[in-house]
């Protein structure tokens, strides 16, 4: 396989509803996707990097300047290379790991395109379909959010997750345990909203029987998570601070986390994602798959990564619904709280071509 080029694609896609977390309100998802382009076959990638660096230090226009100065010209002086090679030919590069993901994803879909294999074998799934979470954004009112997880549990969704902030925390979780029961599963998200002296503040919620409190300090902070995991009867998980799999071995012997969100664009990439899933399962600690509000070609690759053995909590992994009224594949549809693993090779899935031309922005081609 030779790679000819990559074209970059900026795209806007307006969300279904306002998505508030500590750290902004989304209103749109801009993003942007590669198309990697081989004499045998083409790929597509998805990054995640959102419009401004508020989630990490990564932001869309950012990605686009690193891909087309430093990244994709690397793997031009490599152009046979396969998806495995991608990972350390673009390892002289410090950080930028979203764009690296993209960029790697994009080529391992056209590379498994060419060989027939869909994502989902080559990663070691073992599962046709995977139970799915629902991340809930902050609202005005607590009764404003019964009516909002009222209606993903009447969807099927079988865990929800709140995003907390202070002053938005222990009444709200509060308020959703108390209406729908003790059989919910239920966890909260502050990315990065408290300082290790909210301990005991955050310790309130203890009594909620919590799957998880994902990432309740700064992304650096790691002695710190494991000091507040030392008060805290609900299980810490990190998002932000997993940086790679060697940052998660790190974690957990410190103390850090008991659990891990794997999200494949935080940590450069699908392959990376898979060794983070192999350092917890070593450890005997529980991973679910993160999100991004990724279309349908982010999406389809998640699924396929929580379909690996040791995702057994549900994942972020919402059908396309939850954020788009039109994605831009066909869209995933949540049936008895499970989406399908895509079974095609490859992602198993591609844009439509009108509507992706629907949401295009921009695109520039990149030859190699
Ligand atoms: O794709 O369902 C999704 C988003 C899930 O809450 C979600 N993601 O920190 O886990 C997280 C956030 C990051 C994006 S918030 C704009
Ligand atoms: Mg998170």
């Amino acid at each position: 396989m030779k790679l000819t080029g990559v074209e970059i694609r900026e795209i806007r896609l307006p969300l279904v509803a306002p998505f508030r977390t500590s750290f902004a309100t989304m209103t749109e998802r801009t993003a942007l996707l590669l198309r990697a382009v081989s004499t045998d076959a083409e790929g597509w990638g998805e990054c995640v990097a959102m419009v401004d660096p508020l989630y990490s230090s990564e932001y869309a226009a950012g990605c686009a300047d690193v891909l087309r100065r430093f990244l994709i010209p690397a793997l031009g002086r490599h152009p046979h290379l396969d998806a495995a090679g991608v990972g350390p030919a673009l390892a002289p590069f410090n950080g930028h790991r979203m764009a690296k993901a993209a960029l790697e994803m994009a080529v391992l879909d056209a590379e498994l395109r060419a060989r027939g294999v869909p994502l989902a074998r080559e990663l070691g799934a073992v599962h046709d379909r995977v139970p799915c979470g629902v991340s809930v954004g902050i609202m005005d009112s607590v009764p404003q959010l019964l009516a909002a997880v009222a209606g993903y549990l009447d969807e099927g969704y079988r865990r929800i997750k709140l995003k907390i902030e202070p002053g938005w925390d222990i009444e709200p979780v509060r308020a959703v345990r108390e209406h729908f029961g003790d059989d919910l599963l239920l966890q909260v998200d502050a990315n990065t909203a408290y300082t290790l002296a909210d301990a005991r503040h955050l310790a309130r919620l203890d009594p909620y029987d919590l799957l998880l409190v994902e990432q309740p300090l700064e992304e650096e902070d790691l002695l710190g998570h494991a000091q507040l995991a030392k008060l805290l009867a609900t299980p810490v998980c990190l998002d932000e601070s997993i940086t790679s799999a060697r940052a998660a071995a790190a974690a957990i012997t410190l103390g850090a986390c008991s659990i891990v969100n794997v999200k494949p664009g935080r940590v450069g990439g699908y392959l990376e994602a898979r060794r983070i899933h192999d350092v917890c399962a070593a450890h005997g600690v529980p991973v679910w798959c993160g999100g991004m509000l990724e279309t349908g070609l982010g999406r389809a690759a998640n699924v396929a990564l929580a379909a690996l053995p040791g995702f057994t909590l549900p994942g972020d992994t919402s059908a396309s619904d939850r954020y788009y009224r039109t994605d831009i594949t066909e869209p995933f549809v949540l049936a008895d709280g499970h989406l399908p693993v895509p079974d095609g090779p490859g992602l198993g899935v591609v844009p439509l071509p009108d509507a992706l031309e629907e949401v295009t922005v921009d695109t520039e081609w990149i030859p190699m």
